[in-house]
């Protein structure tokens, strides 16, 4: 089947492999992480087939990003190499209260990315498009890039998801909101967190969002620990999350999003998508990487089980 894209930047990652925060720590692990390769070596892993579309720079961190991402089973074919621009990069601090992210991706050869890279993507029988909120705010190519892309799959008749996925460290609320708001209205699936959207647009209530969000064909949002409601043509579906010790919780919004998708996918039902959209974010919480490998053949016939009975 034709691949599912999905176009972001990719950073590599430095973790301290301590229990300590950034500050102290003397040991550290060098992985990679970005939303959309997330999502697309999760996808990958599930059976669908996914192409991550984006630029990293001709260094060695390049080269370990790229790497890295292919070892998931995601094409890499369509990501350029840019000779004058960096692999962008980020450090994680985790702390008693959570753990906070340190970028350093300005002027990242991904932040390079603008429309022209569109012309050289295979968006003509691509099966689904996979964008996110983190994208637009890059910079202004990448702003550019975002509502074009949508424009272009609209053209072609394919389907568009977009996790909002707003990251305070690179624009503010203020900033971030009637930008997000404009590309999740465009999309047909959209991916929120309740305290997300309540941050963005003041929206109180799963309902509240879903009624600013009018626009796409489903709206899934997703309260923390609690549940996550899906918006569909046919009514409003919810699932409880299941209990999980949080080890490090970035990543796991792509997980969700890649396990509703893969079910999406694959004909599933509502409480089956969410269901496999818990599933994997229960997953990722429970371990340091942005993305943990493994998903599929630790749980994959639990999942099918719970969805035969849902
Ligand atoms: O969703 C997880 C991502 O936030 C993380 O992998 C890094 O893409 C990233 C970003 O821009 O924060």
């Amino acid at each position: 089947p034709p691949p599912v894209l999905c176009v972001g930047e990719t950073m590599a990652v430095v973790t301290p492999t301590e229990p300590l925060p950034l500050a102290e720590a003397s040991v550290f692990a060098l992985t990679h992480g970005g939303a959309e390769s997330n999502v697309a070596a999760h996808l990958s892993e599930l059976g669908a087939p996914s192409a991550w579309l984006s630029r990293l720079g001709t260094d060695p961190l390049g080269d370990r990003v790229l790497a890295a991402v292919a070892a998931h089973g995601v094409d890499t074919r369509w990501v350029a190499r840019d000779p004058e621009a960096p692999t962008g990069l980020y450090l994680k601090d985790p702390r008693p209260g959570g753990t906070r992210v340190h970028y350093y991706r300005r002027g990242s050869a991904a932040s390079r990315m603008s429309p022209e890279d569109i012309a050289g993507w295979p968006l003509e029988g691509a099966r689904w498009l996979h964008l996110s909120g983190i994208t637009p705010a890059l910079s202004p190519g990448c702003a550019a890039l975002v509502p074009a892309l949508i424009a272009r799959a609209r053209e072609l008749g394919v389907p568009v998801s977009f996790d909002v996925n707003h990251r305070p460290g690179l624009w503010t609320a203020e900033a971030a909101a009637p930008v997000l708001l404009e590309l999740a209205r465009s999309a047909d699936v959209v991916l929120v967190g309740r305290d997300e959207a309540e941050g963005l647009w003041g929206t109180a209530t799963a309902e509240d969002a879903a009624a600013l969000l009018a626009g796409p064909s489903h709206v899934v949002v997703k309260d923390a620990d609690r549940e996550a409601v899906e918006f569909a043509p046919d009514g409003v579906h919810r699932l409880p999350a299941r209990p999980v010790d949080v080890v490090e919780p970035v990543g796991a919004g792509d997980a969700f999003a890649a396990g509703w998708l893969a079910a999406r996918l694959r004909g599933d039902g509502p409480q089956a998508r969410l269901a496999l959209g818990h599933s994997l974010a229960a997953w990722t919480l429970g371990a340091t990487g942005d993305h943990r490998p493994g998903h599929g053949r630790e749980v994959r016939g639990e999942d099918r089980a719970g969805a035969a009975t849902s």
